[in-house]
């Protein structure tokens, strides 16, 4: 079977590309143009005609033919770059599925053909959808850096270690005592104890790599009526909270999602802070209070004309807070307050006063907090799984006594190999036999 698939954006442009994969693909590019010889790797210049009825689809057109395996499928691939107006398109991907063995493709198919062909792994692959969905500088840079195979070459040294200390292990199972030296029990430990401590670092990462891929959780709260609204508004650029001189106005959490220049932010508007009498708004004041609990950062924000700072908000106060003075135009003045190691920053949201030294700040907090790790190789919940699984099997053989327990520490082992494997999509038994014999010359 071939697919096709339209793989630019939605018309019109300048120029649409349509992919066509599949053992057929220059077959039907012969079809497409009445081109004998076209040349691979190569720019071809051609028109594009219904084989049907010899009407032209687009007189000026570019055919780039792969044959295979050096593809991105890994099978025959050709690249048809057409004009971008929707009736071309349509058309051209009409005629397309009028051929024989060819559908157009599923979502993601092209990347899955990809790595069935092992010519991407799983870290790839799944980098790649980031890389087209990412919508920040931040998230642009770390798909970036995975599609170019840094975690997936980290996990699979860490993999390789564990296959190469199992070999041994197997090797101490079937062959004599006197064949191996004793201290290879001894290395084996210290090797997988480094794993060990690797795969702990990688986890203790603060979540930051997922965190840049979902956003960072910023959350506003405070006193009713402080502008926690106003500023929510302003800052996604539309109506999204409803802004009132009544009090209490807001009790669900709103949310919405903003890039921060380059950072994905997820920013939750939320209940003022009082003693409520209303049951509803009781219970917003509970979420508001528990997503503040859940935040990467918060902004606790005060009304400055009122002089003072309510006692039930400077409870949630803690070092982490941005301290938002709002409503500047009002009062020049900060309430006098003992958090003088918190950020804290005058604006008016009415006057669009200070809001790029409140991001600034927003920006520098969220990078001195996450950023630490130069060194992101987590991004998906699938990877700290994965990496969580294999660390309790770790664990598990590192508790046995190996001389006396040594198949089920081998188990072990095993299963921490292919947990890791798994993390890449590679998971191959025949691989630790061909370590065996590599390094025991076991025909001697
Ligand atoms: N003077 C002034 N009023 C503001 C400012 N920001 C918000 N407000 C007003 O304060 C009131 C409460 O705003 P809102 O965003 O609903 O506050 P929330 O209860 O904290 O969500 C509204 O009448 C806003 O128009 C500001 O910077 N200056
Ligand atoms: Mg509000």
């Amino acid at each position: 079977m071939n697919i096709f698939a339209l793989s630019s954006g939605k018309g019109p442009s300048g120029i649409a590309i349509v992919r066509i994969s599949g053992p057929q693909t220059l077959n039907i590019c012969k079809a497409l143009t009445n081109e004998k010889n076209i040349k691979s790797n190569e720019i071809n210049l051609c028109k594009f005609i219904d084989p049907k009825n010899k009407k032209i689809i687009d007189p000026e057109a570019l055919l780039l033919w792969f044959p295979k395996p050096h593809s991105f499928t890994g099978d025959d691939l050709a690249e048809l770059h057409i004009h971008g107006s929707n009736a071309v398109i349509t058309y051209l991907l009409k005629v397309l599925s009028d051929q024989k063995n060819c559908r157009l493709a599923e979502p993601g198919e092209f990347t899955k053909i990809a790595f069935q062909n092992n010519k991407i792994d799983l870290v790839k692959a799944e980098s790649i959808g980031d890389l087209i969905h990412s919508e920040t500088e931040l998230q642009r840079e770390q798909a970036a850096n995975l599609v170019q195979g840094h975690a997936s070459k980290y996990y699979e040294n860490l993999r390789e270690k564990l296959v190469k200390s199992l070999s041994y292990i197997e090797a101490k199972i079937d062959f004599a005592e006197d064949d191996l030296p004793g201290s290879v029990l001894k290395e084996v430990q210290k090797s997988i104890k480094q794993v060990h401590t690797d795969i702990k670092q990688i986890l203790e990462d603060q979540k930051v790599g997922e965190k840049i891929r979902d956003g960072f959780r910023i959350s506003i709260i405070g006193d009713v009526n402080a502008g926690k609204s106003s500023l929510l508004n302003l800052l996604s650029k539309r109506d999204a909270a409803i802004v009132s001189e009544e009090e209490g106005t807001t009790r669900d959490v709103v949310e919405t999602y903003l890039n921060i220049d380059g950072y994905p932010v997820i920013l939750a508007d939320t209940a003022g802070i009082r003693k409520a009498k209303n049951k509803v708004e009781k219970e917003g004041i509970k979420r508001a209070i528990k997503k503040a609990k859940e935040a990467d950062l918060t902004l606790v924000m005060i009304d400055v004309s009122k002089k003072t700072i309510n006692s039930d908000v400077k409870k949630l106060i803690n070092k982490d807070c941005i301290l938002v003075f709002n409503k500047s135009d009002l009062s020049k003045k900060t309430p006098k307050n003992e958090f003088k190691n918190n950020d804290q920053i005058l604006i008016s949201v009415k006057n669009s006063k200070n809001i790029d030294r409140l991001i600034k700040t927003i920006k520098e907090k969220l990078s001195k907090k996450f950023m630490k790790a130069n060194n992101i190789l987590v991004t998906r919940e699938r990877h700290r799984a994965k990496l969580n699984a294999a660390l309790k099997e770790i664990e598990k053989f590192l508790k046995k006594d190996q001389k006396k327990e040594i198949e089920t520490a081998a188990e072990d082992l095993r299963l921490a190999t292919r947990h890791l494997g798994s993390i890449v999509g590679k998971v191959d038994v025949e691989e630790i036999l061909g370590s065996i014999f590599q390094d025991f010359c076991i025909g001697k």
